[in-house]
């Protein structure tokens, strides 16, 4: 697909993965004339059908627009600045867009992104392998591709996610991880109905959170917080509807636009931050660096984030044989990706209030509205959430 090259040749760059931070990657390589090639294990449709994220900060709009790589963002995405948060105390929106750097999100979810992405990278001449699952990166610049080919590379950009060979090769030399498990889980809903309020939706209960977030005029993603090893399979249409009805309290608010669920998963809120997002030849983007929880929505964003900042070390080394860029890139990531961190925790703390009713129960869901009464009540919280949730 897209031109060929001899893959016993060495390119430039051989990228693992054709996920948001793979294709960013490969779309800013082939624009600085620099030659890679993307691997990818799964199938061309897989790839293109995957709906993950939908909420772009303004930085990644941004990247996108600069590199020619907006046309689908602008035409088809839609701006958005409103959460609303409800709970047994009421609800309250908070227009952040009007608040902090004014800055809003760009609704366009991942798989029309991805489609976007996939499509200007064979425009630009790129070569995409469906397909090939790399097995193993080397030290010296050489993969292992499924199958038994190899492909060799100057760098290799691992962008391949969180089970992917380019985190085995960093733990293969030793590179540690700092994780959390949040002990929470949801169950990611996407229905076939248009969104059912104007805003972001959070919702606070006793049942757990619920949360509402436009895709398209006619789809919706809700998510339903449910314990950890939850079987998506015992939540059928009914019990879904009947459960986001209760927690989003359509009764007091007004009922949900309804419509057949197309997809149902369990997502496990888990963040890990490699310590290290590379060395010599092997450098890593996205997922693949570091997971964050869901919660504040930064993921894809992180990974257009790092894309951005590796490409331009990766052109420095390549075009003016220059490294020093990429150990800078090391450490231009990790405070931003730390600041993501730091938020989507706090984000966390906000929607998950503990189960049961013991003292300590009691003490956690009481921290936790009141940590909802400052984000109604005051200006420097509402500032404070509307810099770290529109900023990357
Ligand atoms: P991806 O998207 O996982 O892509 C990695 C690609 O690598 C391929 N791969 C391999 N290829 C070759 N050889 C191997 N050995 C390979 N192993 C894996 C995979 O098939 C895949 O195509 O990682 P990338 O590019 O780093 O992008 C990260 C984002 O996808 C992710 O962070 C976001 O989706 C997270 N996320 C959200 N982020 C946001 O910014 N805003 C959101 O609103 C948002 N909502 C979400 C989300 C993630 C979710 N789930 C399912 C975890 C909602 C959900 C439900």
């Amino acid at each position: 697909m897209g031109k060929r090259f001899d893959l016993r040749e060495q390119v430039g760059v051989v990228i693992v993965g054709a996920g948001p931070a793979g294709l960013v990657l490969g779309n800013l390589l082939l624009e600085r004339g620099i030659d890679c090639v993307i691997l990818e294990r799964r199938g061309r449709e897989a790839v293109e059908g995957r709906a993950r994220a939908g909420f772009l900060a303004a930085h990644s709009v941004r990247v996108l627009t600069e590199h020619g790589l907006g046309t689908g963002v602008r035409e088809r995405g839609k701006p958005h600045s409103t959460c609303l948060f409800r709970s047994d105390q009421g609800e309250f929106t908070l227009d952040y867009g009007r608040l902090g750097r004014r800055e809003v999100h760009t609704v366009h979810p991942q798989q029309e992104l991805v489609r976007d992405l996939v499509a200007e990278y064979l425009r630009r001449g790129g070569e995409l392998r469906f397909g090939a699952r790399a097995e193993e990166i080397l030290a010296d610049g050489r993969v292992r591709v499924r199958g038994g080919e190899e492909v060799r590379g100057r760098y290799i950009a691992g962008c391949d996610g969180r089970h992917g060979a380019a985190r085995a090769a960093q733990a293969a030399r030793g590179v540690r991880t700092a994780h959390r498990d949040h002990r929470v889980s949801w169950l990611a809903v996407l229905v076939a109905a248009p969104p059912s309020l104007s805003a972001v939706g959070y919702a606070l209960h006793r049942r757990g959170f619920a949360g509402h977030m436009a895709r398209t005029d006619t789809v919706t993603r809700y998510y339903l917080q449910c314990p950890p090893g939850t079987d998506p399979a015992d939540w059928s249409e009914e019990r879904i509807w009947a459960e986001l009805a209760t927690r989003m309290r359509t009764g007091e608010f007004g009922p949900l636009r309804q419509g057949a669920v197309l997809e149902k998963t369990v997502v496990d809120l888990r963040s890990d931050v490699l310590e290290s997002p590379g060395a010599d030849r092997l450098w890593l983007a996205g997922d693949a660096a570091g997971l964050i929880s869901p919660s504040a929505a930064k993921g894809a964003n992180l990974a257009v984030l790092q894309a951005e900042l590796l490409a331009r070390a990766l052109e420095s080394a390549l075009s003016h044989g220059d490294e020093k860029g990429l150990d800078q890139y090391a450490a231009d990531c990790l405070p931003r990706v730390w600041r993501a961190h730091e938020f989507s925790h706090w984000m966390s703390g906000l929607l998950h209030g503990p189960a049961g009713d013991d003292a300590e129960a009691r003490y956690g869901r009481a921290l936790q509205y009141a940590r909802l009464e400052s984000l109604r009540t005051s200006r420097a919280h509402q500032d404070f959430f509307a810099e770290n949730y529109t900023g990357i």
